[in-house]
């Protein structure tokens, strides 16, 4: 992995480590050694940073049998301890990796608000600028200026936006968005969708049916089903993540906003109760800021451990 990524995450932690780090620094400023109180001021700490009840039950567990046992009594093998079970926790859930014959279709899906448009610009930047043939669909022909925000980010990085005029229906868009990415032998098509809540029966049931429509021409397609998630709603993400891995069977999460939250710890219970891999954080709004996530560089900057090259 390369400096820059380890920096970048580091960066975007900044604020969950201020809490997080800080708080575990706290913690050991007032006594050397490990006792019940340390334990429940780690819970809420832990709690705090939005790691879940689930997971911080875990946590302090492990740690408790840890200390009985001697194992654990300061602050760096407690951190250590905790670092080796963040990891296996976020090891388990994988991204898929099977070789796909291009066109890649990738479906966008989230509620409001959370990055999508703005996850999908960044994502075709990085494509480009590895040589990829990119097109965007604007399948999200709810909001008026959706289809606009996503021809400025088809300028922006040089990527071609399939959009209709008017009141469309999103399911038609996504059918010619596929044929488009067919007829030019693109390398990817990126489809964009309209924000809904995940308790909303009949737009969950649109993304089905864009489904299906795509699958007409690509029987595998769409390829990947991306949920996007903003890490400053805390808790909800789960839920969130919970709805459309129902209506959709995802295949990764990317994570926004990292950058303006002091809760970057929801990534954990999200990989912990549902298995799917958080593949991107986005840690700003410029088209460079979106990186993969990669779990060490993660757990260190959330223990406030110094970046490694
Ligand atoms: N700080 C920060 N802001 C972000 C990030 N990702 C997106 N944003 C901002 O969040 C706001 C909403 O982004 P959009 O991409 O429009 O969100 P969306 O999910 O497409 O929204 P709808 O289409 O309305 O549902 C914009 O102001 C983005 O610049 C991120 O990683 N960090
Ligand atoms: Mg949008």
């Amino acid at each position: 992995m390369p400096f820059a990524f380890w920096k970048k995450t580091g960066d975007a932690l900044s604020k969950t480590r201020a809490y997080f780090s800080s708080g575990l620094e706290a913690l050991f400023s007032r006594k050397k050694d490990i006792d019940a109180e340390t334990l429940d001021d780690l819970e809420a700490l832990l709690i705090g940073a939005d790691l879940g009840v689930a997971v911080t039950r875990r946590l302090i567990g492990d740690l408790k049998t840890s200390v009985e046992r001697k194992e654990v009594s300061d602050l760096p093998a407690l951190k250590a301890k905790l670092r080796e079970t963040l990891l296996e926790i976020l090891s388990k859930a994988v991204a898929p990796s099977e070789a796909v014959w291009p066109p890649v279709v990738t479906l966008f899906m989230g509620v409001n608000g959370v990055g999508k448009t703005t996850s999908i610009g960044k994502m075709a930047w990085q494509l480009k600028s590895e040589g990829k043939k990119v097109l965007l669909a604007a399948a999200d022909t709810f909001r008026a200026g959706a289809a606009r925000q996503l021809s400025i980010w088809g300028e922006r990085v040089g990527a071609e936006v399939i959009r209709h005029q008017g009141e469309a229906d999103p399911s038609a868009v996504a059918y010619d968005a596929v044929s488009a990415a067919l007829a030019r032998k693109a390398d990817h098509l990126l489809i964009d969708t309209a924000g809904r809540l995940q308790t909303k029966h009949n737009l969950m049931e649109e993304l089905k049916k864009m489904s299906r429509v795509i699958s007409k021409q690509i029987p595998q397609a769409p390829h990947r089903k991306i949920l996007v998630l903003d890490a400053t709603t805390g808790q909800n993400a789960l839920s969130q993540t919970e709805h459309f891995q129902k209506a959709a069977s995802l295949t990764g999460i990317v994570l926004t906003k990292l950058d303006g939250t002091g809760k970057g710890g929801i990534v954990v219970p999200i990989v912990e109760s549902l298995s799917v891999p958080v593949l991107h954080v986005g840690v700003g709004e410029g088209m460079k800021d979106l990186i993969p996530f990669d779990a060490e560089a993660f757990v260190s900057g959330l223990l406030g451990d110094e970046a490694q090259a």
